[in-house]
């Protein structure tokens, strides 16, 4: 029964058997080799895809260069009117996405509708910025003069997303570039292509019966060598990118290179430190949720915990009891917690953190393990794990995108466990559990959390969309999302205006001829 709502459900995103994996917009032109979406829920082959080739990205070039002459000189507002029928769309498509985003990833069906959510947010955001592109004006050091800032559309925004959040990241980006004027190219990730095929559809609706230029929002399908055809592209003034530290690392150089500029959000090491003023079944539900909810597939899911001695033992216990409790399973199936991990690498990848732990001194607490048989014939479900570690382990200072929880003792204050928690290359998101003001706002200050995202009782994963989303160090310092994170997908004027008869010139300068 599952199988088939699946098949009304990509009938309803116009997913076909073989989609035209290069498009822009209505036209779908596209000659690469296929790429077959398997789903990790249970092995099958759901679609396949056309991938892009050179002369494919060409004319998705000039269709987005042709549409940003255009679309730029639209008044914002009516820019904010697309981006409001968007989201209309994606409202009553948000059952049909969230399964397809649930079936092609893997992630919990609640999470997949969550996911759809964040677009809709996203987009009743932009709408209300449509009309709040606001400048300052600042006053001149000149008689008779007027300054002031705007902000233009930039042009093509080059949008490079991850496999784990596959249709929220991208909304994140468009909804704000199609307010602020800019039309948007966007690679998907390879291992969720038809999540892809299936938003491009959505926007592409909107854009017909708008008579908008289809080139407004393109896709372009394969693996980084596809992606590289935009970061290398001169045409393409903004990449942002989600993934790995290790991609962001080539994208930045690469688009640095030619002076572009770049958004990244990369990995994370994020933790919760949990003090002995935690309220301890909070400090439960949170670290259980971050660390297994989405398989630990979120760039904000717990990695560490950070537990003060004096309460380390009661954590421990409380937190191995509700592992226990977790049903893994078909993601679709609402009574399970935990869904399959991406594809069989990330399975390496996890096996792989669970020997290194042991080698490297830690004691597994819970085992994990990778479950085969009846439901689990994908080989992609593996069982969440905890491990005692230490912080300056090498595999605890890495990111391994899994549900693997590592459990780290502090003694001492707050001050202590800041040290640990600050003592990795990555600076996405942290937590701290407790009710003592003082240590909440320790944590919050400028010798606290070196995090972009630090919360207080509340877990680490599951940000709302208006707050700034990114972190600094390793995580690439980039923002997405809400706050005043348009501002990068807008290029900068200031405006000085003579309304005298005479010009004088700045800093006292005397020039008379
Ligand atoms: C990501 O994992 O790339 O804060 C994004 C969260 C989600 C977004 C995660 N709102 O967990």
């Amino acid at each position: 029964a599952e199988q088939f709502k699946m098949k009304e459900a990509l009938a309803q995103l116009g997913i076909k058997e073989i989609n035209a994996g290069t498009s822009t917009g209505l036209n779908h032109f596209s000659s690469g080799t296929i790429l077959e979406s398997h789903s990790p829920v249970d092995g099958q082959l759901i679609a396949k895809v056309t991938t892009t080739t050179a002369a494919d990205y060409a004319k998705v070039m000039d269709s987005a260069t042709a549409a940003f002459q255009t679309f730029r000189t639209m008044p914002a507002p009516q820019r904010g009117e697309i981006v409001r029928q968007f989201g209309e769309k994606l409202r009553k498509n948000k059952e049909a996405l969230g399964k397809l985003v649930s079936y092609e990833m893997g992630k919990s069906l609640q999470e997949g509708y969550g996911e759809v959510q964040e677009m809709i947010d996203i987009c009743d955001f932009a709408v209300g910025l449509s009309r709040q592109l606001h400048g300052l004006t600042m006053h001149s050091e000149r008689p008779g003069h007027r300054m002031y800032e705007q902000y233009h559309p930039m042009g093509v925004v080059g949008i490079i997303s991850a496999f784990n959040f596959p249709v929220a990241v991208w909304a994140w980006n468009t909804a704000l570039a199609w307010i602020c004027g800019d039309v948007c190219v966007w690679k998907p990730s390879e291992k969720t292509p038809l999540c892809g095929i299936a938003c491009q559809n959505i926007i592409a609706e909107v854009i017909k019966e708008n008579n908008l230029p289809e080139g407004i929002s393109c896709l372009i399908n394969g693996d980084y060598k596809v992606g590289e055809m935009m970061t290398n592209d001169p045409r393409v003034p903004l990449i942002s990118a989600t993934g790995s530290t290790r991609m962001g690392k080539i994208v930045a150089q690469t688009v640095a290179g030619r002076l572009g500029k770049s958004l990244l959000e990369l990995g994370g090491n994020n933790a919760i430190i949990v003090t002995p003023d935690a309220d301890i079944k909070m400090t439960v539900i949170g670290a259980v949720f971050g660390a297994v909810g989405t398989a630990g597939q979120r760039c904000t899911s717990t990695r560490r915990l950070i537990i003060h001695e004096s309460i380390y033992d009661k954590v421990k216990e409380a937190v191995v009891s509700a592992y226990g409790q977790l049903r893994i399973g078909n993601p679709l199936d609402e009574n399970n917690h935990v869904g399959p991990v991406i594809d069989t690498h990330a399975v390496e990848m996890y096996n792989n953190a669970l020997t290194q732990v042991v080698a490297q001194g830690g004691k597994l607490l819970v085992e994990g393990g990778v479950l085969s048989g009846q439901g689990y014939e994908s080989g992609c479900y593996v069982k969440p794990a905890i491990a005692e570690a230490d912080n300056a382990f090498e595999i605890v200072q890495h990111e391994t995108f899994a549900p693997v929880l590592y459990l780290l003792k502090y003694s001492g204050d707050v001050t202590d466990a800041l040290a640990i928690q600050n003592g990795v290359a990555q600076g996405l998101s942290s937590a701290i559990m407790t009710n003592n003001l003082r240590e909440a706002e320790l944590f919050l200050s400028v010798v606290g959390s070196d995090c972009g995202i630090a919360n207080v009782n509340i877990g680490t994963s599951g940000a709302e969309i208006g707050g700034a989303f990114g972190g600094e160090k390793e995580t690439g310092g980039g923002r997405e999302s809400g706050s005043d994170a348009w501002k990068v997908y807008m290029r900068r004027q200031t405006n000085t205006i003579n309304y005298t008869t005479s010009l004088p010139l700045a800093q006292g300068i005397k020039f008379d001829l």
